[in-house]
């Protein structure tokens, strides 16, 4: 039989691992570190165009489409890390009928603002040339006249690992 002290004694061990416990959750949910999708299909848009996710957290890129694609920092607009960032994403037709893919970590809070700079550009009137669904940008002066499309482009908001 155990002795009241120690029955105490365990108690306090108890209370002791309850109290290391809670005080280490947070910080093992810092290091929970999730990874987002976003997916070029086969047309030129990233699907979700706005994507939120936590410091800490990889997004992988996945180009479905047959042709290349790029992921270009915006880095006028870019708060979060990884500014500079110019990477091709491969298409299906060169690279061996795989979806080429790329993968960023953000460590930082902020936004990452990124564009395609082969489906995100501007004309000699300085007008976006880009291709896009009926409703991207429309030519005022001319309804149901040539569309200039949708830039090809996203946006991801890094919020803190908490809070
Ligand atoms: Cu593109």
């Amino acid at each position: 039989m155990l002795s009241h002290r120690f029955r105490f004694y365990r108690f306090g061990l108890l209370v002791l691992a309850a109290c290391l416990l809670g005080t280490a959750a947070p910080i093992w949910a810092s290091e929970h570190r999730a990874v987002h999708q976003v997916t070029v299909p086969d047309e030129d848009r990233f699907t979700p165009f706005a994507l939120t996710i936590r410091a800490g957290d990889t997004v992988r890129w996945i180009n479905n489409d047959t042709d290349d694609h790029t992921v270009v920092s915006d880095d006028a607009f870019n708060t979060a890390d990884n500014k500079g960032v110019d990477h091709l994403l491969a298409g299906t037709d060169s690279n061996g009928g795989k979806p080429g893919t790329f993968r960023l970590r953000f460590e930082h809070p902020g936004t990452f603002v990124y564009y395609c700079r082969f489906h995100a550009r501007l004309d000699s009137s300085n007008q976006p040339t880009a291709p896009g669904p009926r409703d991207g940008i429309q030519n005022m002066n001319n309804q149901g006249g040539p569309n200039f499309g949708t830039p090809m482009m996203g946006v991801i908001t890094v919020l803190p690992a908490n809070d």
